[in-house]
């Protein structure tokens, strides 16, 4: 039977030596089957949800004015390259151990007329202690605010789990008056998903980039104050 702490601590070092500053872990017990689009047999296989935090470029952001540029562009599709390393790195690391992982692509659309992933890798990077649902519906997290891409991986090798981030939002509203569809508002829950969604495909036909991105609020978000 292998250790917990050690696994982790392997796992962790790995994650941290190819670029993922925020590592953690969560339980999978704790999703609906419903919030996971993946077979009942492969989930039946995995227990928990390893989450990892890439770090962006601020100097790329700053460069942001109300609208993406070519630059970012390139950085968001790079940075989708290395998480999914990541994810395969790690899945060839836990397999070596004699056991199961599934990296989940840091950016695939399985259900497209609900835009839904695999799974949310922002509600398992919040299950997993990298920090909280902001005001800009986005993970935000203490250290990089929302500035920060995510992947997932499930796995059945014993891992030890995070605790839950505490923080919120607070009193910030940096966010609010920035986002050109006005889509951010003061309670998260009224989020605009629609408005932000058809801002990006405004963004991807008029600036002719072939995903839908903005990177506004990612910009604005330092987390608070
Ligand atoms: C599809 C998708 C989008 C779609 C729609 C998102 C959505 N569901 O609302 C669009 C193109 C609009 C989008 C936009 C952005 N995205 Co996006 N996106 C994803 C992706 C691939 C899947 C999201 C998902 O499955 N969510 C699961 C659902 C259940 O969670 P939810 O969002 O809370 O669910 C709501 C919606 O589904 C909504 N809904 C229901 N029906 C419909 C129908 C439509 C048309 C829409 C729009 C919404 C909608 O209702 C649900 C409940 O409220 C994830 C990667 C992943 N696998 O997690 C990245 C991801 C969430 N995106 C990310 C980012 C950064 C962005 C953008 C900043 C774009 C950019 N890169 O510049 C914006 C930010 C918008 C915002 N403020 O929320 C990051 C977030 C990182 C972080 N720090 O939190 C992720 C995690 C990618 C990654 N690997 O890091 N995204
Ligand atoms: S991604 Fe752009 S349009 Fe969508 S909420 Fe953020 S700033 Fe607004
Ligand atoms: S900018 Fe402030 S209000 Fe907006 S998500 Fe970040 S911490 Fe929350």
């Amino acid at each position: 039977m292998s250790n917990p702490k050690e696994n982790t601590e392997k796992i962790k070092t790995l994650c941290h030596q190819w670029g993922g500053s925020l590592f953690g872990v969560a339980d999978l017990h704790a999703f609906k089957k419903e919030e996971i689009l993946l077979s009942p047999f492969l989930m039946d296989q995995v227990s928990y949800g390893i989450s990892v935090g890439f770090p962006l470029s601020d100097a790329i952001l700053e460069e942001i004015e109300n609208q993406p540029t070519p630059l970012y562009f390139h950085h968001y599709q790079r940075v989708n390259i290395l998480l999914d390393t990541i994810g395969l790195i790690m899945t060839s690391a836990i397999q070596d151990l004699g056991h199961r992982a599934v990296p989940i692509p840091a950016s695939q659309i399985v259900d497209w007329k609900t835009q839904k992933g695999h799974l949310s890798h922002k509600h398992l990077a919040r299950a997993a202690g990298l920090g909280w649902i902001g005001r800009n519906n986005l993970l935000v997290n203490e250290q990089f605010g929302s500035r920060i891409r995510l992947v997932t991986i499930l796995t059945d090798i014993p891992l030890v789990i995070s605790s839950p981030a505490i923080n919120d939002c607070g009193s910030c509203l940096d966010c609010l008056s920035v986002c050109p569809a006005g889509a951010i508002k003061v309670r998260q829950e009224e989020f605009d998903h629609f408005r932000c969604y058809e801002q990006l495909r405004t963004f991807a036909k008029t600036l002719h980039f072939s995903h839908n991105i903005c990177g506004v609020c990612v910009k604005a978000c330092r987390g608070p104050k």
